[in-house]
């Protein structure tokens, strides 16, 4: 690949490639406290941009932390950070979402663009997917879901799972650990591939 140095191990700038690279807009949403940030942040190769303010008394109504016990900060507009696949050839660029009701104008505003979405879902509270699910199926946009593993869940079966949320066949769906770097990749791929089947033909890159 004709490029310009690049970081392998997803952490420090990187420059674009010198070809003309594909650029992709995904979003990454799902509820609230499910690893969206710690997911955008686990995948960037440039300095992320996040937009995290502090959790106080005041959010306790509203945002449940029983099962993110040690989250202490929230997304209030956008998580934002850039990927390029190991190809060379694809840029995307990541835009997680808030995940509470409430800053869905925002929301609205992050799918502009998009070409497809990452719904990451908890098994612990798997229902609380349908919301983001409703919401990415309305727009119009390819999705994938990737449950986000976290310690205390049972072994994750992803036949019930793929029942449970009524996912179409084709709707790929796959487990991850957000804080590692391996299985976030697997997921985006998963997405991206997912994204250019569907492109209609004269589109497609
Ligand atoms: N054990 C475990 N904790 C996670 C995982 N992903 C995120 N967390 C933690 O869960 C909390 C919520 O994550 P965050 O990325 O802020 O969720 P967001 O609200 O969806 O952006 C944070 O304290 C993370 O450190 C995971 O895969 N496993
Ligand atoms: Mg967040």
């Amino acid at each position: 690949m004709d490029s310009v140095p690049s970081s392998s191990t997803g952490s420090s700038p990187v420059y674009l490639p010198a070809t003309d690279p594909i650029l992709m807009k995904l979003m990454v949403t799902g509820p609230f406290g499910v690893g969206k940030t710690t997911f955008v942040r686990s995948l960037s190769e440039i300095p992320t941009l996040h937009t995290e303010e502090t959790m106080t008394a005041h959010g306790v109504p509203v945002d449940d932390i029983s099962r993110t016990p040690g989250k202490t900060a929230t997304t209030v507009a956008v998580d934002f950070g850039r990927l390029t696949l190991p190809a060379g050839d694809l840029v995307l660029y990541l835009f997680g979402t808030p995940g509470q009701r409430r800053f869905l104008p925002l929301w609205e505003d992050l799918a502009r663009g998009a070409l497809g979405a990452l719904i990451l879902a908890d098994t612990r509270r798997l229902a609380d997917a349908f919301d983001a699910m409703d919401l990415i199926e309305e727009a119009g946009l390819p999705y994938t879901v990737a449950v986000n593993r976290f310690p205390d869940t049972p072994p994750i079966e992803l036949d019930k799972i793929r029942a449970a949320l009524d996912l179409d066949p084709a709707t790929p769906l796959i487990e991850c650990d957000a804080r590692e770097r391996a299985g976030c990749l697997d997921a985006l791929i998963a997405l991206t591939e997912h994204v250019l089947d569907r492109l209609p033909q004269e589109t497609a890159p």
